[in-house]
């Protein structure tokens, strides 16, 4: 198949919230530092069906959705020394050049080499997609479109894993674990005996949860409107749980009345910006730090009285858990095949790519926490 077009499945979004279509796609051979992988095992993310909705300002369509999977190289284009074909490996949407000035600066895991063609659905080399559909062109997806048997990603956007771990679990380090994982470890730097909330209890609030636990804070407050989620949150490390619907108070104002005036650390896990507000607001005065995670529609604005700023209160936000994605992946692929992070625990559901209509009301059902397809 080597420097050919392949023709496989794909689910291809031709509108925003219409149904998934299963086509046969045209997938171009990779160019120039461009990796075609056979991607085995793929999640669904809350961001896939966040940029479904038509609420994401990068939204193109048509498309193809997906960022979370694993899976194998099939080929690469010219130059590329760091993959070769049957290679295992994980697509990563947030790039590591280790070249650019973002990577050099040692101050961040964004990456600008190619940002500014996966914000527009292409590859860089020639501003276009490898992917067609009887003649038209299908945009990519945060540069990994793993909605799809065969894709083409840039050769900055794959971590080379283990060949030894489980594609179908580690697929899951694509996104919600180790962003959960890394905001806790790398972005608010949570130390031991710290007070924390999180709020939302889907997979990304409770890796949260878990790295929070790991890093050894006292008390772990989770904080989500759907009761049903506490009782897994247990098992993830959440010590205490709150439902701002049993109180008539603010939530953050029930939050600073249990911890004494405020915690250490808050993390918002769900993408709702009244609640990133309280998420800061919860915050101890002179030192708590509130981490944005979850992602905003268009248009959405943040705010505050800045005197919460003015007295100490720190306002953060996180991509991918500030996990530098090329060098930190495998180790965070180590680290599961040591037993020492979790990722079974967040499977809840498993199905096959024609069925992924279906993944995503499982997603919005409040049951799912990660659904695994097949390819
Ligand atoms: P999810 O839908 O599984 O979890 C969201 C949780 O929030 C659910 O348990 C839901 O019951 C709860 N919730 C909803 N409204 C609430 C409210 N008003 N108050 C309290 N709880 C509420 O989603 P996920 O996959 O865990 O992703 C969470 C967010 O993180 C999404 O916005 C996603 O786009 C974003 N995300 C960001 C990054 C990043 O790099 N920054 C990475 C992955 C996901
Ligand atoms: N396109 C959206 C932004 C979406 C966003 O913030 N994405 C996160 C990852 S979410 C993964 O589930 C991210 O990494 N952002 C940094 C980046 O470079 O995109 C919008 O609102 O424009
Ligand atoms: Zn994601």
């Amino acid at each position: 198949t080597q420097g050919k077009v392949i023709t496989c499945k794909a689910a291809v979004a031709y509108e925003a919230n219409k149904p998934l279509v299963i086509e046969d796609v045209e997938v171009a051979p990779p160019q120039a530092g461009e990796v075609r992988v056979q991607i085995l095992f793929t999640a669904l993310c809350h961001t896939d069906a966040y940029t479904w909705s038509g609420k994401d300002p990068e939204g193109l369509f048509p498309c193809i959705l997906g960022h979370e999977a694993a899976g194998i190289v099939e080929s690469v284009g010219e130059g590329v020394t760091e993959v070769k074909p049957g290679d295992h490996v994980i697509p990563c949407y947030q790039a590591e050049c280790r070249e650019c000035k973002f990577c050099k600066s040692g101050k961040t895991n964004l990456c600008g080499k190619i940002r500014g063609a996966t914000g527009v659905g292409v590859m860089m080399n020639d501003r276009k997609s490898r992917f067609s559909v009887r003649g038209t062109p299908i945009y990519h997806f945060m540069g990994t479109s793993t909605f799809s048997q065969y894709t083409v990603v840039h050769d900055v956007s794959v971590a080379k894993i283990d060949p030894q771990a489980p594609l179908e679990k580690v697929c899951l380090l694509g996104c919600g674990v180790p962003t959960g994982l890394g905001a806790v470890w790398n972005t608010a730097k949570v130390e031991s005996g710290s007070n924390v909330a999180i709020f939302g209890l889907g997979t990304v609030g409770l890796a949260v949860a878990e790295g929070a636990k790991a890093a050894g804070a006292s008390r772990i407050i989770g904080v989500d409107i759907d009761n049903r989620k506490f009782d897994r949150a247990k098992n993830f490390g959440v010590t205490e749980f709150v439902n701002p619907k049993d109180h008539e108070k603010p939530i953050q104002q029930v939050l600073v009345d249990m911890t004494d005036g405020g915690v250490d650390y808050s993390f918002e896990c769900i993408g709702n910006v009244s609640i990133m507000r309280a998420a800061l607001e919860c915050c101890h005065k002179g030192w708590g730090t509130s981490v944005i995670v979850g992602v905003a529609a268009s248009g959405q604005e943040i705010s505050t009285r800045p005197f919460q700023l003015v007295t100490g209160r720190v306002w953060k936000g996180t991509a991918f858990g500030g996990f530098k994605s090329r060098t930190q992946v495998p180790q965070l692929v180590d680290k599961y095949m040591n037993k020492e992070i979790k990722i079974d625990e967040y499977i809840t559901h498993k199905l096959t790519l024609d069925e992924i209509n279906k993944a995503f009301d499982l997603l919005h059902g409040g049951d799912c926490l990660r659904c695994v397809l097949t390819l």
